[in-house]
């Protein structure tokens, strides 16, 4: 027992509660892509054929990028957002290939480039065309890339399925260029494509419900590390590494850790100050996992402690959010959520904030959608049940070097919205209780 508990307290956080991911569904791709969600996936590309009519869909893969001509600390290959959607896979090179003929007739295509053993040797196994590649992606018509050539895919697809060629292609007279000598219209597919992305199915929920627990539990052990003295940094490294630890595939976004004056700067995340007693310090993080991130922000006094001041607009600022998640419901607007948030904090500021409101250092939008990208695509739109985003009320004071910024990501339901990321300490009282349990001395937060 003895033994069990100290084990429990040099151990990673929590890394034993960590629930198992969904059993896969299939074996998992060669090159440690993930198991597809096979009858997801199609059901997208048989909504996206819905929204079509008639035409030829033509979907690029995202290319590796170069150790010799790119940033060499970026070269994580990730997935394209909108073939991923459609596809499930990561494979680099690829093309889907979707059309609906006048006739009513559908037809999906994955073109895959070629496996090249002596390539392999350096960047590891690939999905390769194949019935392998049917059997894992449930995509029946799986073509070599290099020998069908692409634009004749879709130049035959195009005269079985004369309408549009819909391409997600930047430059998209080059789509055009891929299919010889078409010279029908090129229309952009990614309008419609962000405006399905914006309602996420269950599979899409599950891969955030997942990057979300990472990130609570990101938050949870940050908590646990955090002490005056110590570097921004040195939380950042607690949390990047929760999130490599329980599986996370990188960081959604830079992670914000901002102590004292560094609290009141959106997004810094130079994370290099040393904290000292009576900074809080704002944490803004989200781990990315089976391409789906979270954005999740807690605001924490790094000596265990909020003072007395940082209490009083911390729960300004908590309050507020609950304001507005109470508004949350199916057919509101972030417009009215945001005013909701506003008024509450007009209403409920006294003197806090001097002669007027504290919303005056409430300086940004309260919410944004959340899904592949942390600022998710979706533009306006009415809330409907199975959408995504964040409510993230803050108070800026960069003469009192006091910033609070309290984020939550919420699922809209039919009836309201279930807040996901509840898994890390919110409140003062579980903030602080959570602080003090792992080992720190009980103080004022002023330094004594
Ligand atoms: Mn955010």
């Amino acid at each position: 027992m003895r033994l069990s508990i100290l084990m429990a307290l040099i151990a990673a956080p929590a890394a034993a509660q960590v629930p198992d991911p969904p059993p896969p569904p299939v074996a998992e791709l060669p090159g440690a892509g993930r198991p597809v969600a096979i009858s997801a996936h199609a059901a997208r590309r048989q909504a996206l054929l819905d929204r079509i009519g008639a035409g030829v869909v033509a979907i690029p893969a995202a290319t590796r990028r170069d150790l010799e001509h790119h940033v060499i600390q970026d070269n994580d290959f990730r997935q394209d957002d909108y073939f991923f959607y459609l596809t499930g896979i990561e494979t680099p090179s690829a093309w889907l290939i979707l059309s609906v003929a006048t006739t009513g007739q559908r037809q999906v295509t994955l073109l895959l480039p070629d496996r090249n053993p002596r390539m392999e040797r350096w960047t590891g196994q690939k999905l390769g065309p194949g019935t392998e590649a049917a059997r894992l992606t449930g995509i029946a018509d799986v073509r070599s890339l290099n020998s069908d050539h692409l634009g004749r895919t879709i130049r035959d697809a195009l005269t079985l399925s004369p309408g549009a060629l819909y391409t997600t292609m930047y430059g998209r007279e080059r789509a055009a260029g891929l299919a010889g000598a078409y010279d029908g219209p090129v229309e952009n597919v990614i309008p419609i494509l962000d405006s399905m992305r914006v309602v996420k199915d269950s599979v899409e929920l599950a891969a955030l419900r997942r990057a979300i627990y990472i990130t609570t539990e990101a938050h949870k052990a940050a908590m646990q590390v955090a002490r005056p003295g110590m570097y921004e940094y040195q939380i950042e490294a607690t949390i990047e590494y929760t999130f490599r630890n329980l599986g996370a595939d990188r960081v959604g976004f830079p992670s914000i850790v901002g102590s004292g004056p560094n609290s009141t700067v959106l997004h810094y995340d130079v994370n290099r100050r040393k904290m000292e007693h009576g900074d809080l310090v704002v944490m803004d993080i989200g781990a990315e996992y089976g391409q789906y991130t979270a954005d999740v922000t807690r605001t924490i006094p790094v000596g265990g402690q909020f003072t007395a001041r940082q209490r009083q607009v911390y729960n300004l600022v908590l309050g507020t959010q609950r304001a507005a998640m109470d508004a949350i419901r199916p057919g509101v607007t972030f417009r009215e959520l945001n005013e909701v948030a506003r008024r509450y904090m007009r209403d409920h500021s006294g003197d806090l904030c001097g002669a007027q409101s504290c919303d005056q250092y409430f300086v940004h939008g309260l919410s944004h959608w959340l899904g592949m990208r942390v600022h998710d695509v979706g533009g306006n739109r009415v809330l409907e049940p199975g959408m995504v985003f964040t409510v993230e009320p803050g108070i800026y004071i960069p003469e009192e070097n006091l910033g609070v910024r309290i984020e939550d990501d919420v699922l809209v339901t039919e009836s309201g919205c279930e807040v996901l990321s509840d898994g890390a300490p919110r409140t003062i009282e579980d903030i602080e209780g959570l602080m003090h349990s792992a080992g720190r001395p009980k103080t004022d937060g002023s330094g004594q």
